[in-house]
């Protein structure tokens, strides 16, 4: 009886340095998000991934792997819904992943400012696609964390970003590939 107090105590100081470490590993974990070619027809073929994980930098740091685009800047946003359907617009027409719904916006600010602004929190930094149509550079967006991340939908849009509402978000205009941060492994 002497010896089972002072084990018992190591047994259950191991299972909870245990347990904390699992938590942390889980909220460090990167997010490994497939992005696939979306029409009005529905999600199509997979184009690559993009990988967020927390930035030493503060903020979380988005790195594309992706081929097959052309050469440019896309605007790259994290929408609401955790979802890459297509659905109808507020005209009535099939649209491509408009499933995903707006730009994430907790605060309901209802602007666009892009990733240094006080608008939209899901408007991250422009995506560069290189010569060869790849996009590899990482992006830092610095007002998002990880917890942001849960349910959601990564979207690359078919025109560039102002980070201003003018034109309307930014003119990126139509959702060319999408990911769910859900299906993400
Ligand atoms: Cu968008």
């Amino acid at each position: 009886m002497r010896l089972a107090t002072p084990l018992t105590g190591i047994a259950a100081a191991l299972l909870l340095a245990t347990t904390a470490q699992a938590q942390t590993n889980d909220a460090d974990a990167a997010l490994e998000v497939n992005m696939h070619e979306v029409t009005a027809e529905g999600v199509q073929d997979a184009m690559g991934t993009v990988t967020i994980e927390s930035s030493e930098f503060g903020g979380v740091m988005l790195t594309p792997s992706i081929t097959g685009l052309e050469p440019g800047v896309y605007g790259f946003h994290l929408h609401q819904n955790s979802s890459c359907e297509p659905a109808e617009n507020d005209d009535g027409e099939m649209t491509a992943a408009q499933s995903a719904g707006g730009h994430y916006d907790p605060e309901g600010t209802d602007t666009h400012q892009g990733p240094y602004g006080d608008g939209h929190l899901g408007d991250l930094p422009v995506l560069t696609v290189n010569e060869d149509g790849e996009a590899n550079l990482p992006v830092l967006a610095p007002r998002l964390s990880m917890d942001d991340m849960t349910d959601r939908a990564l979207i690359i849009h078919e025109g560039g970003d102002t980070y201003e509402d003018e034109p309307h978000l930014g003119g990126g205009g139509a959702r060319m590939l999408c990911g769910t941060t859900s299906a993400a492994s």
